[in-house]
C-alpha cells in the first residue's frame, strides 16, 4: 500500500493517508476519469462476475450490476444526522451524536477494506467553471461506485483541478463493509463537511455525492451562505409564440422528476431542455431572480414505468453507455423491466435477483426501485444548458406528490410565504425509493424530509428570508399528476400531457389566467385548461379540479399538528399561514369550485 499520494494537495493527502491507515486496503486508486480507467474498471468487474456485459449489438458499452437483496434502497432508518446539539438535526431527522458515532461507527470501518482496492475519486458538483460548483472527494471500495459517480458527476482530474491547493472540499468514506443491514450505517456531519457511509452500496446510499453530498451538506452550507439546494428537477420550457421560462419542481422519489424533466408535450409548437432530474442549487441573483444550476450531470433513474409511450426521451437516451442495476434480463442480453415492452408468451427472464422469471409470475421481474444511470447529455432533450456556469433563472416552483384524494391536479399559492407554507405541508404516498411500507401518506416538506441536513423549522425560515431577498421571486404551484377514480384509476393522463398544467402555468405568468380563489389556493377555471383531444369528461375534469372543503379541513388539521412538532422553531409566518388557511376554510361553501 502507498504511504504518500505526492501527486495531491498536503490537505487531503493527509485525509487519504490516515483513512488508509484505518481501513487497510490492498491497494489505492486515484481516479483520473478517463476512458482507459473506465475501461479497466469494467473489464476487472465482468472477470469477476459482479458486472454483466448486455448485448453489444442492441446495447453497446451498457451493463448490469445487481446489488445484495438486502441493499434496494436508500435506508432512512439508517441515515443520520451528527451535530453537536440534537435539536440542529429537528424532529425529522434520526440524530446521532459525534462522540457515539466515534465509537458505534468508526470501528466498523476498521480494516473494512482489507483485500479489496481504495478508490479515491475526486468529483465536482456543477458546472466547469461556475462559482456555484463545489468539490467532493469520495473514499470508497465499491468499483460499481466509481463506474457510476463517473456518469453522476464530473469526475476526475477536472474535480482536483477545481479543487487547487485549496482545503474546501467535502469528505466521503464509504465502505461496503459487510452488507449487513445491522451494520449499515449513512452519517452526516454537516459542521465538518463529511460524510461516513458503511454496509450499503445502492444509489443515495453508495454515491455520496449525491443526496448525502448535493442536499444534507449542502443545505446546511446553502443556509449559511443564503442560498438553497433542494430535491428538484429543473426544466425549460418554450412555448409556440417562442416564450420560455424556466421551472424547478420538488416531488418526493420515485413521483416523477425524471419524468417531467424531460417529457415530449402533446401540444403542438411546445419545446422542451432538460437542465436537471433530480437535484437542483438556485441562489438568488444581481437581477432579483433565483438561478438555478444542475450539480449533477448524470441521471440516475427508476426503471420500472419507463417505456415508449410513457418516456420516449429516456428510452432514447438508454441507447448505448448505460449502467442497469437490479433490472431483469432477457436471454441475448437485453435488460427489460415492468412498463418497457411487451414480453413473448411463455418467455424466461432472470429476474432482478438472477433466478428465473417467466411471463404472468405475480411477483415483479424488476425490483420496483430498479434504475438506470446515464449521461445527462444522452437524453435528446438535454440543450447543454446543464453545463451553463451561471445557471437558468426560475420563473415558478412547483411542489407536487402523489395523492389519490385531496389535491387538486394544480393550484397556485398566493404569494411567497403561502407558497412556502403549501411546501412545508406538502403531502405524499411512499414509493420504493426507500425501504419500508409504500402507499402510506407522509409529511415531505419541500420533498426534503429525507435530504435536509438541519432541522427542517430553520430551514422553513430560511425559505421565507431567501424569498424576502428577491425582487423578482418565482411564483409556487402544486401539482398532483395521481389523482384517482372511485376504482382507483389515474383522473389524469400525466407525463406528455402535463404540458397542458405547464401551459396554464405559463398563462398564469402573463396574466392571461385568472384562475379561481379558492382557500388553498387558485385553481384553473375548467375552461383555462386546455384538454381537447383527451379522453376525459367535464364530471372528471371537474373532480380533478376539485377542492372539498371537509376533505380539506382534515388535512389541515393533521398538517396542524405536524408543523406544531417543530415547536418554536417554526417560524410565525408558517403559524400565520395555518391560522388563515384554517379561517378561510371555515367561511367557505362546501362546494369551493
Ligand atoms: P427519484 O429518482 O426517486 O427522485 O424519482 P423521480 O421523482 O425522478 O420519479 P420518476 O420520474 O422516475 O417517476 C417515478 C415513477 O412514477 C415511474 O414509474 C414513472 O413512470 C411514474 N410517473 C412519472 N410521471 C408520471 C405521471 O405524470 N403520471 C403517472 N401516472 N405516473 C408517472
Ligand atoms: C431518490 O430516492 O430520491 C433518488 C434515488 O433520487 S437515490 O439516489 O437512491 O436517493
Ligand atoms: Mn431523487
Amino acid at each position: 500500500m502507498p504511504e504518500t499520494f505526492p501527486s495531491l494537495n498536503p490537505s487531503l493527502r493527509a485525509w487519504l493517508q490516515a483513512g488508509a491507515a484505518h481501513f487497510r486496503p490492498e491497494n489505492i486508486v486515484v481516479c483520473d476519469g478517463s476512458e482507459a480507467e473506465r475501461e479497466r474498471i469494467q473489464s476487472a468487474m465482468v472477470g469477476d462476475g459482479t458486472l454483466i456485459p448486455l448485448d453489444p449489438q442492441t446495447q453497446p458499452r451498457s451493463f448490469l450490476y445487481r446489488t445484495d437483496p438486502s441493499d434496494v434502497a436508500r435506508t432512512e432508518h439508517l441515515t443520520f444526522i451528527c451535530s453537536d446539539d440534537r435539536d440542529d438535526a429537528g424532529p425529522t431527522n434520526n440524530w446521532m451524536s459525534p462522540a457515539e458515532a466515534r465509537t458505534r461507527v468508526w470501528p466498523l470501518f476498521e480494516g473494512a477494506m482489507r483485500g479489496r482496492t481504495m478508490y479515491v475519486v475526486p468529483y465536482l458538483l456543477g458546472p466547469v467553471g461556475s462559482i456555484y460548483s463545489r468539490v467532493g472527494v469520495q473514499i470508497t471500495d465499491s468499483p460499481y461506485v466509481v463506474l457510476s459517480l463517473r456518469i453522476m458527476t464530473r469526475m476526475g482530474r477536472v474535480a482536483l483541478q477545481h479543487l487547487g491547493a485549496g482545503d474546501d472540499f467535502v469528505r466521503g468514506i464509504h465502505s461496503l463493509g459487510d452488507l449487513h443491514p445491522d451494520r449499515r450505517f449513512i452519517l452526516h456531519f454537516p459542521a465538518e463537511a463529511e460524510i461516513w457511509s458503511i454496509g450499503s452500496g445502492y444509489g443515495g446510499n453508495a454515491l455520496l455525492s449525491k443526496k448525502c453530498h448535493a442536499l444534507r451538506i449542502e443545505s446546511a452550507r446553502a443556509r449559511r451562505e443564503g442560498w438553497l439546494a433542494e430535491h428538484m428537477l429543473i426544466l425549460g420550457i418554450t412555448s409556440p409564440a417562442r416564450v420560455t421560462h424556466y421551472v424547478a419542481a420538488a416531488f418526493p422519489s420515485a413521483c416523477g422528476k425524471t419524468n417531467l424533466a424531460m417529457l415530449v408535450p402533446t401540444l403542438p409548437g411546445w419545446t422542451i431542455d432538460t437542465v436537471g432530474d433530480d437535484i437542483c442549487w438556485m441562489h438568488p441573483g444581481a437581477d432579483g431572480r433565483l438561478w438555478a444550476i444542475n450539480p449533477e450531470c448524470g441521471m440516475f433513474g427508476v426503471a420500472p414505468g419507463t417505456g415508449p409511450k410513457t418516456n420516449p426521451n429516456a428510452v432514447r437516451a438508454l441507447r448505448h453507455d448505460v449502467i442497469y442495476t437490479n433490472v431483469a434480463l432477457r436471454r441475448g442480453g437485453r435488460p427489460w423491466w415492468e412498463g418497457l415492452s411487451k414480453l413473448e408468451h411463455g418467455e424466461v427472464l432472470d429476474d432482478w435477483r438472477g433466478s428465473p422469471w417467466v411471463t404472468g409470475k405475480a411477483s415483479p421481474a424488476a425490483h420496483p426501485n430498479a434504475r438506470f444511470t446515464v449521461p445527462l447529455q444522452q437524453c435528446p432533450t438535454a440543450s447543454g444548458t446543464f453545463d451553463a456556469p451561471e445557471g437558468v433563472p426560475i420563473s415558478a416552483i412547483l411542489f407536487g406528490g402523489r395523492r389519490a384524494r385531496v389535491a387538486p391536479l394544480i393550484y397556485e399559492a398566493r404569494n411567497w410565504a403561502h407558497g412556502v407554507y403549501v411546501g412545508a405541508t406538502l403531502v405524499s404516498e411512499t414509493t420504493a425509493a426507500a425501504t419500508g411500507d409504500v402507499g402510506v401518506p407522509r409529511q415531505d416538506p419541500m420533498a426534503m424530509v429525507p435530504f435536509c441536513g438541519y432541522n427542517m423549522g430553520d430551514y422553513f425560515a430560511h425559505w421565507l428570508k431567501v424569498g424576502k431577498s428577491l425582487p423578482r421571486a418565482p411564483r409556487i404551484f402544486h401539482v398532483n399528476w395521481f389523482r384517482t377514480d372511485a376504482s382507483g384509476r389515474y383522473l389524469w393522463p400525466g407525463f406528455g400531457d402535463n404540458i397542458r398544467v405547464l401551459q396554464w402555468i405559463f398563462d398564469r405568468l402573463s396574466g392571461k389566467a385568472s384562475g379561481q380563489e379558492t382557500p388553498i389556493g387558485v385553481v384553473p377555471r375548467q375552461e383555462e385548461l386546455d384538454v381537447e383531444g383527451l379522453d376525459l369528461s367535464p364530471d372528471r375534469l371537474r373532480e380533478l379540479l376539485a377542492v372539498d372543503r371537509e376533505a380539506w379541513s382534515q388535512e389541515t388539521r393533521r398538517v396542524g399538528e405536524f408543523l406544531r412538532s417543530f415547536g418554536d422553531r417554526l417560524p410565525s409566518a408558517l403559524r400565520n399561514e395555518q391560522a388563515v388557511q384554517v379561517k378561510r376554510l371555515l367561511l367557505a361553501a362546501s362546494h369551493l369550485n
